[in-house]
């Protein structure tokens, strides 16, 4: 039984979704060639999930639901005004400043397909994803129209680009959307603005430098040439949409922006003393536990370090003490950077006791910084 598109879209509005299209179930073989060539060229990182076969079976529509027909792309806005920045503050990208989101928007799917299935009639074989499956979710929402690709390698859809994407598959035959003519055009936006150069080139992106996977994907020292391009930025990043036109033209608030906001920014300080215990508490259901405790102690220190003030001073001294050489590392690094007499005398007594082989060469390399 072919299905009216508008039934599609009223479902997915009914469901608490912004925006939905429907693309064929064709395997997406060139978006798996652009996949495969960004891997092999090392530009996914260190995100070993992010694997060949994972490529593969994500591209693959048949692989993940044999008999699939159509896949039904949604997206919802979690579009919202930052506030002023408060004094010793990280700052944390939107799209992870209140409760998880996939929680939200597997409901949202879940509802989806109730409301499709009573409109239909009958039961239908189905599997959703809301970023957490093999596929290419935003080439999905390119083939069905939902948004088209920019250079900053976002979707960016008829409400911008502050938008999760998620996808139904299903063995209902629906007519495919077309995708949009729509471009970035002559616009170049995005790439200068990336304070790290992570968009290499217009839509490719090096994850080994965007700030987005530095703080929230990868594990271990970050790179001393980026920490200073960091700023104040302690999960993910969102310069490279902050700057779009489109963006400023299209995006607005939806029920998706009306998610918690109490991780807007989070104090620099208070991260550094949190033990993990406290850590997994406060971030219990939020995307923030991700980078876990370790790496979110990394990432305040680099924050304070390029905040440069010297009431970090103290508390940087006692992370330079913590039971976790990555924290050492990174705590050694700021107090050169904020380099007071007191943070280069803290520096030096820690030489003396330091034995990891790492934190040593951190230290001596802060104290030799001019
Ligand atoms: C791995 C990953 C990351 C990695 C790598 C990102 C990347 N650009 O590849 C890191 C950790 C860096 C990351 C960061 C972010 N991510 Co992320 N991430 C993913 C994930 C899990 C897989 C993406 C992937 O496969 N990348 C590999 C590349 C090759 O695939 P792609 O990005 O889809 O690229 C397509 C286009 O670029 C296009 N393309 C590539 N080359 C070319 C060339 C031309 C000429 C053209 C026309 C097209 C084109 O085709 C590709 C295939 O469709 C997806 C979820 C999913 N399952 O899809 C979320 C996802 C992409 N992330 C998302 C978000 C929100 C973010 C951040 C904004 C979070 C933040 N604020 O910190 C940043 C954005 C950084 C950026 N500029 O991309 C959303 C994006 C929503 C949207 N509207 O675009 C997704 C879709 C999750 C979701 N379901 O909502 N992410
Ligand atoms: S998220 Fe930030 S670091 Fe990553 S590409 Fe965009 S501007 Fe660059
Ligand atoms: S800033 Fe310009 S080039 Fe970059 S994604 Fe937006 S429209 Fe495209």
């Amino acid at each position: 039984m072919a299905i009216e598109k508008a039934v599609i879209k009223k479902c997915a509005r009914e469901a608490g979704f912004d925006l939905a299209g429907v693309a064929s179930a064709e395997p997406f073989l060139a978006a798996r060639t652009i996949a495969l060539e960004r891997l092999g060229q090392g530009l996914m990182g260190g995100m070993a999930w992010y694997t060949e076969a994972r490529v593969l079976r994500g591209t693959e529509p048949q692989a993940i639901l044999p008999g699939v027909r159509s896949i039904i792309s949604m997206a919802v806005s979690y579009h919202r005004h930052p506030g002023q920045l408060q004094p010793m503050h990280g700052q944390v990208a939107r799209y992870a400043w209140g409760r998880d989101y996939h929680n939200m928007l597997k409901q949202r799917c879940k509802q989806f397909v109730r409301l499709l299935e009573k409109e239909v009639g009958a039961t239908f074989a189905h599997k959703a994803y809301v970023d957490d499956g093999p596929m290419l979710d935003r080439e999905v929402a390119r083939r069905a129209g939902v948004g088209f690709t920019g250079k900053n390698t976002n979707s960016l859809t008829k409400i911008g680009s502050w938008t999760f994407l998620a996808q139904v598959l299903t063995d209902l035959e629906i007519a495919p959307d077309k995708p949009q003519a729509k471009s970035c055009g002559t616009c170049t936006a995005c790439m200068p603005a990336c304070p790290t150069g992570a968009i290499t080139a217009p839509y490719v992106l090096d994850s080994n430098k965007c700030i987005a996977y530095l703080t929230i994907e990868h594990r271990g020292p970050i790179d001393r040439a980026l920490r200073p391009l960091m700023g104040s930025w302690v999960f993910g990043c969102d310069i490279c949409q902050d700057v779009c036109p489109v963006n400023h033209k299209l995006a607005k608030p939806t029920s998706g922006s009306a998610l918690s906001t109490e991780n807007a920014s989070l104090d620099l300080i208070g991260l550094l003393e949190m033990t993990e215990e406290e850590f997994n508490a406060k971030f219990q259901g939020t995307p923030i536990r991700r980078a876990k405790h370790a790496g979110m102690q990394r990432n305040a220190c680099i924050a304070l370090g390029n905040m440069r003030d010297a009431k970090a001073v103290t508390p940087l001294a006692r992370a330079l003490r913590d039971a976790a050489p990555l924290v050492r590392g990174h705590a050694a690094w700021a107090l050169g950077r904020i380099g007071t007499p007191d943070a280069l005398q803290v520096l030096v007594e820690a030489q003396v006791s330091e034995t990891d082989t790492s934190v040593r060469e951190e230290i001596a390399l802060a104290l030799s910084v001019p």
